[in-house]
């Protein structure tokens, strides 16, 4: 009310929203006022955006008196997706600027829906560092993120014909109010060009003399956390070049090769690459990592330098980075070339500072994926940091002779050579390698995995020389994601629910509160309140599936949702030729046998990387099968399939609160944790899934029993893989695969290489023995139907899910990093 909006404004210094809005748009938009959502979206963003530079501001002049350790998170990816309903909560705003919407008529939902997201990441470990800086922040830890501002995110998917085709994400091109351009806070960083010893008085010092050069530009992201005055930052760096454009060229009237340098420069931090778990060898991939962790490094050295002057050995009580997966390694290099080459420290003195700073989590257990870089592309890009690393392989290789002297002469040799930093080619003897996850073990304090299970592999497999060496340097951190994002501002219907019954909504910053909810899973009132959440959520996505595809499906069938990256560990493969089993039975039934059938919607999301050939005939397989059963007036009601295109954090938000079963399919042992399986559970959404990642976890805090755990264990696979030529495969996978092959889905060559990936052993051999978990699975999915049957038993279990997701909270995950790893306090601003 007017009144309301008086007395605020004469206690607040900020002004009135409404007035601040329609002062944005006209002073920022030339608009007299907000025509559409997209203007109402931008004025309140952009009066938003001030609020959150107050406490920016407030925050880090208290972080700079009381001069705190700091840590930093090193990532080539931040996936932070929208964020004014995240910031407009997070600094407990909503009332204010929902009421001053209101006035101006509109909604705050629909204002909100305007933001496109930023996409700087491409699934699960993006995604978990855009979790962890809500967390930090909200914990008051001084600490940061590091990365890369892509002029260009994640691709667009969108479907030609139930093919994925790619287009560009230009989300940049309305400006973003979320961030703030530094001026003149820019680093030189420097490419290629040549290293020579010279003489400094009687010492001798390194000179790096790059050929090329171009600018580190800052801009910060502020992070808000939540109930507290805490705003942490997000610092991006965007690459420029050095000058504007090379005079002398363009005087000479040769305009094209004037513009060539900026164009070199500004290719740095164009676009993300688009790969998740298989890295791309390419050159300017590279090029990126070293131009974020150089800016990054001498960001925080300088700073380091205006309070502590050259005491570097004060260093490890100041900084600590981690280095999310091994994409950040070439930090080892850089910080060493920074102390000795720059600072002058002696190599020594250096190593210890540098391993004392620095630490690595790693987030996949699949061999290819580990980066490798060859010596040739990295001696000739960075051939000061080349050098380095021979000289830090050279120390390492030798310590450890020393360390394996009481083995015989030819087994220490074995050893040794198996955990050479550089080493040669497996499939290619003439080419030589830098290994960065060795790299970064040997760099690092910790080294740490996702989950319980991957830790261990981890440890036991793929780092298992290491750990033999360095036992007390392996941990594991269980991942976590934000019950803000993810529970609170996500589904506020449930958020209010919980608070409603537990008094207070003190469990969003102490999650472990939901477990009281455990006292309600059975009480028939508290069900119903429950249920009538979940059936209001899912008319919101059968709404926004209406907008997509036209169609209006059953909301009173059982939602069941895949969605993540598109990979062949992650079986969404084994999901389809599931659907179409379920298809098939359902055909075969009498009217009768229909009544009593469990209605499904079936809803498959996610991207395949560009080049990844197989990913993208598993989305067609997808839409094919679709576009046959969702045709059939037989079976419409009963069993549904659609392909979500463009899967995204925004369209995460929407599904996962009407989701009632996920899906964690992948093969045990290959998803080093999983993240989307915890925002799930928060949401009172059953799984079906393998004995793999967090899912373990997750069915240990929820009761083994509440969830559908089916297929063979990490520790059988080796051994079935190796006896997988003579597997019997079930009768009803080899009519599925009949089918296929025979057209039922059209496009029947398109899906031969499929079928062949999984039958043929000449070309398959069924890597990923999705023919092993079939039946079993099957048998889970009818086990799924049974209870939903029994929705008192399917509610009661979907509380318990909630109950049991304490654990998975970010903040969890990031007490214990701040107190195993990087040993940061909290540190809170006065209000
Ligand atoms: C590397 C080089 C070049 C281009 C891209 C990459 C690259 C990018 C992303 C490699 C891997 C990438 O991501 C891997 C990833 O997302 N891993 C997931 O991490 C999550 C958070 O820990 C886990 O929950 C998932 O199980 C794991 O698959």
């Amino acid at each position: 009310s007017a009144v309301a909006e008086a007395e605020r404004t004469a206690t607040s210094s900020s002004p009135a929203p409404t007035g601040d809005i329609t002062n944005k748009l006209k002073y920022l938009f030339g608009k007299e006022a907000a025509e559409t959502p997209k203007d109402a979206y931008h004025g309140t963003a952009w009066s938003v955006r001030e609020r959150l530079i107050d406490s920016f501001d407030k925050t880090h002049e208290h972080w700079k008196k009381e001069d705190p350790k700091f840590i930093y998170y090193l990532s080539a990816e931040f996936l932070m997706g929208r964020s004014l309903t995240n910031t407009v909560y997070n600094l407990g705003l909503e009332g204010e600027y929902a009421d001053a919407l209101r006035q101006l008529g509109y909604d705050m939902e629909k204002v909100a829906d305007a933001e496109r997201d930023a996409a700087l990441g491409n699934g699960g470990l993006g995604r978990l560092a855009a979790c962890f800086l809500d967390s930090i922040a909200t914990l008051d830890l001084p600490g940061w993120g590091y990365g890369i501002r892509y002029k260009y995110g994640m691709f667009k998917q969108v479907l030609k014909n139930g093919y994925q085709a790619e287009q560009p994400d230009i989300w940049l091109t309305s400006g973003n109010p979320w961030e703030i351009r530094r001026d003149g806070l820019r680093f030189e960083v420097g490419f290629g060009g040549r290293v020579e010893r010279k003489k400094d008085g009687n010492k001798e010092v390194t000179v790096w003399t790059p050929s090329e050069k171009v600018w580190a530009q800052a801009y910060d992201n502020p992070i808000p956390g939540f109930s507290t005055p805490t705003t942490s930052n997000l610092r991006l760096w965007d690459a420029q070049p050095i000058s504007e454009f090379d005079l002398g060229a363009f005087n000479a009237g040769d305009y094209d090769r004037a513009m060539l340098d900026r164009e070199r420069a500004e290719a740095i931090s164009a676009v993300l690459y688009p790969n998740d778990s298989t890295p791309e060898g390419k050159e300017l991939r590279l090029k990126q990592q070293y131009f974020f962790v150089c800016a990054s490094l001498q960001d925080v050295l300088s700073r380091f330098k205006a309070t502590h002057g050259t005491k570097f050995e004060l260093l490890p009580d100041k900084a600590c980075f981690q280095l999310n997966d091994t994409h950040p390694t070439i930090a080892v290099a850089e910080l060493m070339r920074l102390l000795v080459d720059v600072e002058g420290l002696d190599w020594d003195a250096a190593w210890t500072i540098t391993t004392k700073c620095l630490n690595y989590t790693n987030h996949t257990v699949m061999p290819e994926a580990l980066e490798k870089w060859p010596v040739k592309v990295m001696a000739k890009m960075l051939p000061r940091h080349m050098e380095i690393i021979e000289v830090i392989n050279e120390g390492w290789t030798k310590w450890l002779g020393g360390h394996l002297k009481e083995l015989k002469a030819e087994e220490r040799a074995k050893r040794i050579s198996a955990m050479s930093i550089i080493h040669e080619n497996p499939w290619n003897k003439e080419e030589m390698l830098v290994n960065m996850a060795y790299l970064a073990v040997v760099g690092s304090s910790a080294v740490n995995g996702v989950a319980a299970i991957h830790s261990n592999i981890v440890k036991d497999e793929i780092l298992n020389d290491f750990y033999q060496i360095f036992p007390s340097k392996f941990q594991n951190k269980t991942n976590g994601v934000t019950p803000r994002r993810w529970l609170a501002w996500c589904n506020p219907e449930l958020a209010s629910l919980i608070t409603e019954t537990l008094g207070s909504n003190e469990w969003i910053n102490d999650t472990e509160k939901l477990s009281a909810l455990r006292a309600h899973a059975s009480d028939p009132t508290f069900q119903k309140k429950w249920a009538a959440v979940k059936h209001a959520k899912k008319e919101k996505l059968a709404a926004l599936i209406k907008k997509i595809h036209g169609d209006s499906v059953n909301t009173n069938a059982l939602f069941d949702i895949q969605i993540k990256r598109i990979h062949e560990y992650k079986r969404q493969y084994l999901n389809v030729l599931s659907i179409i089993w379920r298809y098939k039975q359902l055909k075969k039934m009498t009217p009768e046998q229909r009544k009593k059938a469990v209605p499904r919607v079936c809803l498959i999301g996610g991207k395949a990387a560009s080049a990844y050939d197989m990913a993208k005939r598993i989305i067609r397989l997808v839409t094919a099968v679709g576009d046959v059963i969702n045709k059939d007036p037989e079976t419409k009601d009963l069993l549904s399939l659609y392909f979500l295109p463009d899967y995204n954090v925004t369209l995460a938000e929407t599904i996962i609160p009407a989701a009632e079963l996920s899906q964690h399919i992948s093969t045990a042992g290959t998803e080093a944790s999983g993240t989307s399986n915890m925002k799930f559970q928060m949401n009172g959404c059953l799984i079906i899934g393998t004995w793999d990642g967090a899912n373990i976890e997750i069915a240990e805090e929820t009761g083994v029993d509440n969830v559908f755990v089916f297929g063979v264990r990490a520790d059988e696979i080796n051994q079935l893989r190796k006896e997988r030529k003579n597997f019997k495969t079930d009768p009803r996978w080899d009519e599925i695969m009949k089918d296929i092959e025979g057209g039922m889905f059209g496009d029947k060559d398109y899906f031969k290489p499929l079928v062949d990936s999984v039958n043929n052993m000449k070309v398959g051999n069924d890597w990923f023995l999705v023919a092993n978990d079939f039946a079993a699975y099957l048998d889970a999915q009818e086990e799924v139907d049974k209870v939903y049957k029994d929705q008192s038993e399917w509610l009661r279990r979907s509380i318990m899910y909630t109950a049991g997701s304490g654990k998975f909270s970010s903040d969890r995950t990031i007490r214990e990093y701040a107190e195993d790893i990087w040993h940061v306090k909290p540190s809170r601003p006065a209000a």
